[in-house]
């Protein structure tokens, strides 16, 4: 029992805002997670020898393409193991906050398309900055977006705002960004793992949208936008070079 003194505590949608709780309210409070005894930690598969190694050969040769081959379609079976492997992303008090939506059907990926497009437009043309433009200028991207519906597929992840408890009432999704974002991060490297290539985007402006087009729920928000398949063969890419390690490591 917490002292009567002691400052009742709740956390806002996001979970990470303190604010106080009425005093009656925690009279009654339950973990969204069933408590239950702890089993044996049996730790899992490795990559070894040389798993570290093997693991960044591997990640190396990611690159987003935007130049996705319409005629050769990977399983539907490769993309569920891709997202079994994004679900096991530790997420904060194990809410599991994300919803992958799977889009292969032509129509919907041609739905998909016009939102982006629409909004890019405005984006490009009149929302941002034209610093913004100037700094995408290298990728040479602009509102034209065939990858939309070349890919044979499209991965839109949600982060799920909050969820429900198993007594109904609504549950905190602590982290829920991040830990979808964690989760996006798994699924691109299985995606490379798979021989897949993939393209990131996060669509600015687009997410009422493409969420009502999805009939996905109101507590879920477009968090990234993939698309995913084969690259074409005469698929370009930016001539990127990736910070050194001593750039990006500081040892103490
Ligand atoms: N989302 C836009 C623009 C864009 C923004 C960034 I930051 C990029 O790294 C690349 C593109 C688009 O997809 O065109």
């Amino acid at each position: 029992q917490r002292k009567k003194s002691s400052k009742n505590y709740s956390t806002d949608r996001d979970g990470d805002i303190e604010t106080e709780l009425e005093e009656e309210a925690r009279d009654d409070l339950q973990p969204a997670l069933e408590e239950k005894p702890h089993v044996q930690f049996v730790p899992g598969q490795t990559l070894n020898p040389n798993g570290a190694r093997r693991f960044l050969e591997l990640v190396r040769g990611r690159r987003s393409i935007r130049s996705f081959s319409p005629l050769t379609k990977p399983s539907l079976g490769v993309i569920e193991d891709c997202i079994r492997a994004a679900g096991t992303a530790p997420s904060g008090a194990h809410t599991e906050p994300w919803t992958f939506c799977v889009v292969e059907e032509a129509s919907v990926k041609q739905s998909v398309r016009a939102i982006v497009e629409h909004e890019e437009q405005i984006n490009y043309n009149k929302r941002m900055h034209p610093q913004w433009v100037t700094d995408l200028r290298p990728l040479q991207t602009n509102h034209v977006k065939p990858y939309l519906t070349d890919a044979p597929y499209l991965i839109l992840i949600f982060k799920q705002t909050y969820g429900t408890a198993r007594d109904g009432r609504r549950k905190t999704h602590y982290y829920n960004e991040i830990s979808t974002s964690i989760s996006a991060g798994i699924l691109l490297c299985s995606l490379q793992a798979a021989g897949l290539s993939s393209l990131v985007t996060t669509p600015l402006n687009c997410g009422p949208a493409l969420r009502d087009l999805l009939g996905r729920p109101v507590n879920e928000k477009l968090l990234i936008l993939l698309a995913v398949g084969y690259p074409t063969d005469d698929c370009k890419v930016p001539d990127l070079k990736r910070k050194r390690l001593d750039e990006i490591l500081v040892k103490y």
